[in-house]
């Protein structure tokens, strides 16, 4: 990785005034360099945006239309990863030979050490953080950053050559990549999501791929044998690869004999855990768990490290997590389950009669493969949010019939309440982003584990 230096008193735009456009502009404050924030969101005003840096950082910032003359005097521009780059806006910094860099290239360059960085379409959040406890067990400075919700530039300039970064990585945020180089990169699936951003799945599955573009024969790529997109990368990875796979019985890699995690590696193969001794439910988990052992593994994390790691990690929050049970009704909060596959992973980890909430933000998904995964399982289906009314009409196509649409969360919730009987689960697993309804899925699953526990545990 190469310095700061190259940023040294230039000046920067900064395009999007929210976690990681504010992380940016600090870190680019700090490196040296002059930012200037962008946000094209008339409503904010400038003072409620300079109160988000720290009262030592300055920069100017501009509201609702990006003035002309400021492309005049700056040498690079750093897009949020909510911020397109094949619109008439980034144009305007190509026509002028501006540099656009995101988040994760513009950490790279300022940081040190090792980075591990993991993308997927699912999973990551999971995989990334189970990592980050690995790594934590191993060496003493491990930064666990990026779309998980820690913007990778906060913590870039305190890194050092000793320094291990675990970086969950979309690919809004891959889209803005020039150098950055993980030492270890998975991609742990490529499913439709984002659609109405990439607008083909070759689009979105190459913008994934951009994760091992700088990687050399030295480096190591984990991929999954059972997608066929990550598949395809394997065969012209520029990394060595190492596969797992939870279906298919493996020559070299990770796999999944019945219930045991096995590595066949130079012909030999070995057990490695059962899958009952993680705390984690689903066979999406399984994966996430054989990604994570993989990745820290070609770090060189001892393998009695990495498995007393895996035996204790719990759930990450919205993720598949258990709430309570109220009135014999479990709950589970899967707010993070913003797409049809990820639900797919929510609705199967179910072993219960379930009332399920879904809808919310459009991406223009198809919803067939996942309510054809409900398998009988799903007693009520409660919709909310723009996509409601397209969900309800598929639903009705593959045969489900107990549909209920509400105006609101709250109402959502209480027509669950009222529907679930005890020996039942209720499910918020949405298949859509809350993007509408809520500025994100935390506060949506937050939201959701406020009511399960304000509910009485008797009527
Ligand atoms: N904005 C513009 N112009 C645009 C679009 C947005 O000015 O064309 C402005 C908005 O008015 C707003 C700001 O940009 O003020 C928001 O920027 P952002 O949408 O990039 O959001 P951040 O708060 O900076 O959070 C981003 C990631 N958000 C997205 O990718 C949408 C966060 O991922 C990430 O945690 C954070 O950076 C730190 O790295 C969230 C996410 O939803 C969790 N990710 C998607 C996903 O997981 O599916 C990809």
């Amino acid at each position: 990785m190469s310095s700061g230096n190259e940023l040294k008193d230039k000046k920067v735009l900064v395009v999007g005034t929210g976690l990681s456009g504010t992380g940016a502009a600090e870190a680019l404050y700090r490196a040296g360099a002059y930012p200037v924030l962008f946000d094209e969101n008339k409503q904010l005003d400038v003072e409620s945006v300079r109160a988000k840096l720290k009262p030592d950082v300055t920069a100017d910032v501009f509201l609702g239309e990006l003035p002309e003359e400021i492309l005049e005097d700056i040498s690079l521009a750093v897009f949020s990863p909510g911020v397109p780059t094949d619109t008439e806006f980034a144009d305007r910094f190509r026509a002028k030979n501006i540099p656009i860099w995101g988040e994760i290239e513009l950490a790279y360059r300022l940081g040190a050490g090792k980075v591990i960085g993991i993308t997927g379409t699912n999973g990551k959040t999971t995989t990334t953080s189970l990592v980050g406890e690995i790594m934590a067990a191993h060496c003493s400075d491990v930064n666990v950053v990026g779309n998980i919700g820690n913007p990778y530039t906060l913590t870039a300039l305190k890194s050092t050559e000793d320094t291990v970064t675990v970086a969950e990585i979309s690919s809004f945020q891959l889209e803005t990549i020039e150098r950055f180089c993980p030492e270890v990169s998975a991609i742990l699936n490529i499913t439709p999501d984002h659609l109405n951003r990439h607008h083909t799945m070759e689009n979105y599955a190459a913008v994934k791929e951009y994760i091992t573009k700088n990687q050399t024969a030295d480096q190591t790529c984990v991929l999954n044998y059972d997608n066929a997109y990550t598949k395809e990368i394997g065969n012209r990875c520029p990394a060595h690869v190492v596969w797992f796979s939870a279906t298919h019985k493996l020559t070299d890699g990770f796999w999944l004999d019945g219930e045991e995690i096995c590595l066949t590696k130079n012909g030999k193969t070995d057990g490695v855990m059962n899958i009952h001794e993680m705390n984690l439910v689903g066979m999406c988990n399984v994966e996430n768990v054989m990604a994570a052992i993989a990745i820290t593994q070609a770090m060189g994390v001892p393998m009695e490290t990495i498995l007393s790691v895996v035996r204790q990690f719990k759930a990450v929050e919205h993720r598949i997590e258990f709430v309570a049970t109220k009135r014999g009704v479990d709950y589970y909060n899967d707010s993070k389950g913003t797409n049809p596959d990820a639900a797919i992973q929510g609705i199967k980890a179910m072993s219960k009669p379930t009332v399920l909430i879904g809808g919310g933000y459009d991406k223009q998904s198809e919803y067939d493969e996942w309510i054809e995964a409900f398998d009988h399982k799903v007693k009520c289906l409660v919709l909310i949010g723009q996509t409601r009314e397209k969900i309800a009409d598929c639903a009705k196509e593959h045969g489900i019939e107990n549909i209920i649409l509400a105006d609101s969360f709250e109402e959502a919730f209480e027509i669950c309440v009222k529907q679930a009987q005890s020996g039942d689960a209720v499910l918020l697993s949405p298949a859509c982003a809350s993007w509408g309804m809520f500025p994100n899925y935390e506060v949506r699953g937050k939201l959701f584990k406020e009511l399960v526990n304000s509910l009485e545990e008797s009527e």
